[in-house]
């Protein structure tokens, strides 16, 4: 085998078709010498390096293929916002379950699971919590990335397993409104998180909020300072124009009330 200077061989990305998948094909490929791509939507044609594996996450023997001769995953496959309970229930909990099973199968040690800040979307926007808040998710999806991190918490415990879990907040190109003035993660900051959630010497079982270096926060990364994440960016620079189109916001508004923000709104869905 040649000498590489990558830190992988071979890497997965789920969810490669979705909005943040989109974002990270291209930047993964740096960090590896072959990115396999999966998702159940259409991934295009494969540029140089790059194996396209089309799998829907309830099929278990379709995963199992999946996750054969892979290094690491970095899992943003499933449901990522509030849904009916079903579809949830096949891509976050029975989908979730397929692959850590993959992964225990195939000796795969360590997967970037994309959880969510709707993990703890029931807290108030005046309270800092950190990791080891108790979960208060907001909707059906935050409750099944609340079992992702329990469920992935299991297979450290048991199998060996590393996970780090991102509580990502808003990953935008740039922020948006007052809350992502608070939740926002830059594009480049999410493929720094991600890079060293993959890299760290020993993640063990992380939970990690994931948001740029902004000036207000409601989240304490303190417990996830051994995964070296430095973000680089911050919402600041849009802070008076978003301030400025929205002066005098209500302070009832659960846009600006729950660190959920309007998830809070959303939902439920019948089955
Ligand atoms: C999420 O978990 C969603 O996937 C994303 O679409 C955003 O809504 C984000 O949270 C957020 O809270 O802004």
């Amino acid at each position: 085998m040649t000498p590489t200077t990558k830190p992988f061989d071979r890497l997965l990305l789920t969810g490669a078709a979705g909005t943040l998948g989109r974002v990270l094909r291209p930047r993964l490929l740096g960090h590896c010498e072959r990115l396999r791509l999966s998702d159940r939507a259409e991934l295009g044609t494969a540029a140089p390096g790059e194996e396209l594996q089309p799998a829907a996450l309830e099929d278990r023997a379709a995963v199992l293929a999946l996750l054969e001769g892979v290094d690491a995953v970095v899992h943003l496959g499933g449901v990522s916002t509030e849904a009916a309970f079903d579809p949830i229930l096949q891509a976050n909990i029975v989908g979730l379950f397929n692959l850590y099973e993959a992964a225990r199968h195939h000796g795969v040690r360590r997967i970037v699971f994309a959880s969510s800040n709707h993990v703890v979307g029931y807290y108030r926007q005046n309270e800092v919590i950190d990791s080891h808040a108790p979960p208060r998710p907001d909707t059906l999806y935050g409750v099944s990335k609340a079992f992702g991190e329990n469920l992935s918490r299991m297979y450290w415990d048991r199998y060996g397993i590393q996970t780090v879990c991102l509580r990502i907040g808003s990953a935008t190109s740039a922020p948006l409104n007052r809350r992502m003035l608070a939740s926002w993660l830059s594009h480049d900051d999410l493929e720094r998180l991600v890079v060293a959630a993959l890299t760290a010497p020993c993640a063990g079982h992380t939970v990690i909020f994931g948001t740029s270096d902004n000036a207000t926060r409601w989240w304490d990364n303190r417990r996830a300072m051994h995964i070296g994440y430095r973000p680089q960016d911050s919402a600041e620079p849009w802070r008076a124009a978003i301030e400025a189109a929205d002066p005098r916001p209500d302070p009832q508004d659960p846009a600006l009330t729950w660190q959920g923000g309007v998830f809070v709104k959303l939902g439920p869905y019948e089955t």
